[in-house]
């Protein structure tokens, strides 16, 4: 069965519990709940994780492909923004990633435009809540099917 990775980067465990009003009242044990329900429609597994350190990611992503998966979604969080460490290892890696975010990051301040990981990815897809992880996951899955 196919398998993808889901990373949700720094501070995304907050999810549910702090600012509401920017990221909803879902939290991530929710999000990641959902996640799962999307992928057995799909017929794929899909494994999250969250971490709040730059090096953890990175180590998520180099190890994907030997722990036998085929794609990644990624909300870098804040790190979209300034981790060229974390962009380098999504080039590395041969793994199709998809970048998510839940808020759309081109309608908020000028420093969340810029995104130095989404060109280290196929695409990115932001400011659909919850459902940007679902369409992430169908998009990975499109990049699967056209190789
Ligand atoms: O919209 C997204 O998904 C972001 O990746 C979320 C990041 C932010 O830095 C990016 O610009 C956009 C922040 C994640 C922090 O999440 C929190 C959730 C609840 C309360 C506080 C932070």
């Amino acid at each position: 069965m196919t398998a993808i990775l889901v990373l949700h980067g720094p501070n995304l465990n907050l999810l549910g519990k702090r600012e509401p009003g920017v990221y909803g009242t879902t939290t991530l044990a929710e999000l990641d709940a959902a996640i799962s329900v999307h992928a057995a429609s799909r017929g794929v597994r899909v494994e999250c994780r969250q971490s709040n350190h730059e090096g953890a990611l990175i180590d998520a992503i180099q190890g994907a492909a030997g722990q036998g998966f085929a794609a990644i979604v990624i909300n870098p969080g804040a790190l979209t923004h300034y981790s060229y460490a974390l962009r380098d290892a999504l080039t590395a890696v041969a793994l199709p990633a998809v970048e998510v975010h839940l808020s759309n990051v081109h309608g908020r301040e000028p420093f969340r435009h810029r995104s130095v990981t989404a060109g280290a990815c196929r695409g990115q897809i932001a400011g659909f809540g919850v459902h940007s992880y679902t369409l992430g996951l169908d998009a990975a899955l499109a990049c699967l099917a056209r190789g």
